[in-house]
């Protein structure tokens, strides 16, 4: 090896420590799944997340996590998690994304914890929802959150080299959507109605061995912002348009410096090439499968994405489930 490929070591990865934390949320999640309760879900795997990040030598702020301190009492916005020693990092955590999905016992939720250089990430917590487009990187410079949604999925389509009847769009299936899935099968392509974590299809529609081609609609801001971690590490396209609830809402947003009637590209959402984004699958979905436990061990499966490098890593464990009772 040369001296110069030395010195570009590339160094240490900090989503490989990082996603024990999100293995401990989803084994603690999981006992939880199909019982109908998603705060209890939410909290043990919230308990098991932050004990774990306690552990790891980085200094983080949590920029994006279960809310103001006053109703969260842990992993709230603004709280330092880690040791204190190393790289100075924003994190974006949601210990569960999907925790009605958990409590419903149905799959696609996810563990996930976004992280990159402090003061990167942009801080949208006082706007509850954005407008989102996602895409692979054949989107970049071809597609437009601005642009009707049949020019975008044609054009699309032709980058991929696709027909317009085998793109797919992942959206959450809400009343909201109805203007735009109606819209998507007008121009031929299909839907992917998604029922909730909308982080998970962003990065789907990101991910180019994946079937689906493109994630839109309004979904949580702070997800966008996860999400956004992630999709720079796969190169793919991501924009947001934040989108208040109120006049209200709108204030806040005002107040705190955010830009209303404006397209956040990926390099706004998180103004950093040092981004990471790990996460596991607490029940089974299309990117992770979730957390099983057979004869006396507990299975998960996740993932690890590194923009520096663009590595793409799928972490198998397996562990030993009498350290966990
Ligand atoms: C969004 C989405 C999340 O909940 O926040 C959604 O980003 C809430 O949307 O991934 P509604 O208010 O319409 O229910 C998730 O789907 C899960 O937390």
């Amino acid at each position: 090896m040369s001296e110069s490929s030395m010195l570009q070591h590339p160094g240490r990865n900090l989503g490989m420590e990082l996603v024990r934390a999100t293995e401990a949320a989803a084994i603690r999640a999981t006992p939880w799944i199909g019982k109908g309760d998603k705060n209890a879900a939410d909290g043990a795997a919230v308990d098991a997340m932050r004990r774990f990040l306690a552990t790891v030598s980085f200094d983080g702020v949590v920029v994006i996590g279960e809310g103001e301190k006053d109703e969260a009492p842990m992993l709230f916005n603004g709280e330092h998690v880690g040791n204190g020693l190393g790289p100075a990092c924003d994190i974006a955590v949601d210990p569960i994304d999907g925790t009605s999905l958990t409590a419903a016992g149905r799959s696609h939720a996810i563990s996930m914890i976004a992280a990159s250089d402090r003061g990167t990430m942009l801080d949208a917590s006082s706007v509850f929802y954005m407008d989102k487009l996602v895409t692979s990187h054949e989107g970049i410079g071809v597609v437009d959150i601005r642009k009707p949604i049949a020019e975008n999925i044609r054009a699309l389509a032709k980058a991929k080299g696709k027909k317009v009847e085998d793109i797919r769009v992942a959206i959450l299936d809400r009343p909201r959507h109805q203007g735009i899935i109606d819209e998507v099968r007008a121009a031929g392509a299909g839907t992917r109605l998604i029922l909730d974590g909308d982080v998970a299809g962003g990065i789907n529609a990101a991910r180019p061995d994946s079937r689906i081609d493109m994630c839109i609609g309004i979904g949580g801001s702070p997800e966008g912002v996860g999400t956004a971690c992630a999709v720079k590490a796969l190169g793919g396209l991501i924009q947001g348009i934040l989108y208040p609830q109120t006049d209200e809402e709108r204030q806040k947003a005002i107040d705190a410096g955010l830009k209303l009637d404006y397209v956040y590209e990926a390099d706004e959402l998180v103004a950093s090439d040092n981004t990471y984004f790990v996460a596991t699958g607490v029940t089974d979905g299309d990117m992770l499968r979730g957390v099983r436990r057979e004869n006396g061990w507990i299975f998960t499966e996740s993932i690890i994405l590194r923009s520096k490098t663009g590595t793409v890593r799928r972490i198998l464990a397996e562990h030993a489930e009498e350290k966990w009772l």
